[in-house]
């Protein structure tokens, strides 16, 4: 019965690994399971360093697997009838396994810096070097997502304003920068195939931007459980080129000149 654990435990490495094999081949079925298409400029960086992480720590996961296997199978205790005798420890050993981690995090950290800096810390700035003004506020409240466009004259909350809810449209190619925040709770404005993501924090505005390289329609979800309704938070992502942009942009404002005329007709 002793090696029955063991064999029992032999599994949790050999399920690892066909696990990862299938995780990790492209157009193996679970492919594009954990992050739907990258269109985004800054997105490689990202998933690589995504699988890395997973490379790592998968390798990692098999190794202490086969190890806990290779135990229970040699110090089966049928086969082994003396007493079980405990060290209070080993120096060397604690050391190596302290600093082995704290080089691996390390490494990590200085070596997504470049990533972290283009994605938090560089600012997009116009040709004459001012910073490119947001081109809308987004503001996360429960439930949904509150789009408004600053207009012509590139200010969010005057006049010439466009409002859209649940609905994002980007002209392709160009850099998109974005106000958020939030109306009541913390949300998070999460669009997968861009690889951004943002916690929208009450009392804060913060900045994000990214530049797309393929037009259609994606998802904007919410990735901060933020209620009841946190589920209803998805909203559509359109890219879509300049023509079109510009196509929807003045057909919206058109839209929503019509019925706002309607609703001053109707005091
Ligand atoms: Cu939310």
């Amino acid at each position: 019965m002793g090696r029955f654990w063991s064999l029992l435990f032999l599994l949790v490495p050999v399920l690892g690994v066909a696990v990862f094999v299938f995780a990790v081949v492209p157009g193996g079925v679970f492919d594009n399971h954990w992050l739907p298409e990258d269109i985004s400029q800054h997105g490689k960086v990202i998933d690589d360093l995504f699988m890395f992480i997973l490379y790592l720590t998968g390798a990692i996961f098999i190794g202490t697997g086969a190890a806990l296997f290779w135990f229970c199978w040699k110090y089966d205790a049928e086969k082994n009838p003396e007493p079980v005798k405990y060290s209070h420890g080993s120096h060397t050993l604690e050391i190596i396994w302290s600093i082995l981690p704290a080089a691996t995090l390390l490494f990590i950290s200085i070596s997504q810096m470049d990533a972290w800096a283009e994605n938090k810390m560089a600012y997009p700035t116009k040709a004459n070097g001012e910073k490119k003004p947001a081109l809308a506020l987004v503001t996360g409240r429960q439930f949904g997502w509150r789009i408004q466009y600053a207009g012509p004259d590139e200010v969010i909350g005057t006049e010439d304003d466009l409002h859209v809810v649940n609905e994002l449209h980007i002209p392709v190619n160009e850099e998109i920068v974005l106000r958020i925040q939030t109306e009541d709770v913390l949300h998070s404005f999460f669009l997968p195939n861009v690889r951004i993501k943002q916690d929208v924090v009450p009392g804060m505005q913060q900045h994000l931007w990214f530049q797309t390289k393929k037009t259609g329609t994606y998802d904007i979800v919410c990735a901060e459980l933020c209620g009841w309704g946190h589920y209803k938070m998805r909203g559509r992502l359109i890219v879509e080129s300049e023509d079109d942009f510009k196509a929807w942009y003045a057909s919206a404002v058109q839209e929503q000149n019509r019925t706002s005329l309607n609703a001053d007709s109707d005091d």
